[in-house]
């Protein structure tokens, strides 16, 4: 089988230690590392992406996935970035205060990982100011902000308002989602995009930094 169609599906799979050889094997080949990246470890993460949002797999699979991605893009970090290969955006994510809920941020963070985006994740709990701070010193795309909460997802009114304040406002997108959070709910807070799924929102954040 070809050596990138394995890795993507190892990848699929979940099998971590196996995607790690197989990209270590491609890059001992000689395979371009955009090539290992695009068509190998982004190829499967694609699918397993849209195997997501129809419900054909699950958290568990997207996560072992993740796993192996990362595991995947580790080696190739050094060579993307010394054969000038660019971040396509940069992200900053993060679950909004007083929200403690971090698995399907989780996963956002890890679908536009696999987008080829930089995403800069703030972790838990992050109070509006210091998003509004981070996208200002790490200079990003977007910010994108998580709730689980019908009492958290408020918070995300406070970002919006935060951003409107600052200089951002013309420079930032801010994505907002989150089991409670809604497309309404975000046109009624002036929030730039909302997606209702990791999946999608990878795709949506990738749009932008590409537009
Ligand atoms: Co909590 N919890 N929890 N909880 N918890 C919920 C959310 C709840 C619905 C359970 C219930 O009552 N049925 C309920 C909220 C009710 C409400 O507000 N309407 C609830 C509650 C009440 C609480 C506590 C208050 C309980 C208590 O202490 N009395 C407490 C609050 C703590 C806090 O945050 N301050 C609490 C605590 C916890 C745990 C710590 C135990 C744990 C979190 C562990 C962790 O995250 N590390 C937990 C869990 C696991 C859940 C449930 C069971 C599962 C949530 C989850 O991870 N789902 C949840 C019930 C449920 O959903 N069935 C529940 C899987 C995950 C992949 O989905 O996060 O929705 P989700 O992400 C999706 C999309 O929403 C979207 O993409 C993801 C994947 O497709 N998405 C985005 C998410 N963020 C996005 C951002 C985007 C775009 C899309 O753009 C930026």
């Amino acid at each position: 089988m070809d050596l990138l169609r394995e890795i993507s599906e190892n990848l699929q799979k979940g099998r971590a230690k196996d995607v790690k050889e197989l990209v270590q094997k491609a890059i001992d080949e000689g395979i371009d590392v955009n090539k290992i990246l695009e068509e190998g470890l982004l190829h499967g993460m694609d699918i397993i992406g849209a195997k997501f949002k129809n419900n054909e797999v699950y958290v568990p699979d997207v996560l072992i996935a993740a796993r192996a991605m990362n595991i995947g893009t580790e080696l190739l970090k050094p060579l993307l970035v010394s054969s000038g290969v660019k971040a396509k955006g940069k992200v900053i994510i993060g679950t909004v205060k007083g929200d403690l809920h971090d698995i399907g941020k989780n996963l956002v963070r890890m679908m536009m990982e696999g987008k080829g985006l930089e995403v800069i994740d703030l972790g838990v709990d992050v109070p509006a100011e210091k998003f509004v701070e981070s996208a200002i010193s790490n200079d990003v795309d977007i910010i994108a902000c998580s709730a689980l909460l019908t009492t958290t997802m408020t918070e995300m009114k406070n970002i919006v308002e935060k951003v409107k304040q600052s200089d951002l406002s013309d420079k930032v997108k801010i994505m907002i989602g989150g089991a409670p959070v809604t497309d309404s709910f975000r046109e009624s807070i002036g929030a730039d995009l909302y997606a209702d799924d990791a999946a999608s929102a990878a795709d949506a954040a990738l749009e932008v930094c590409l537009a």
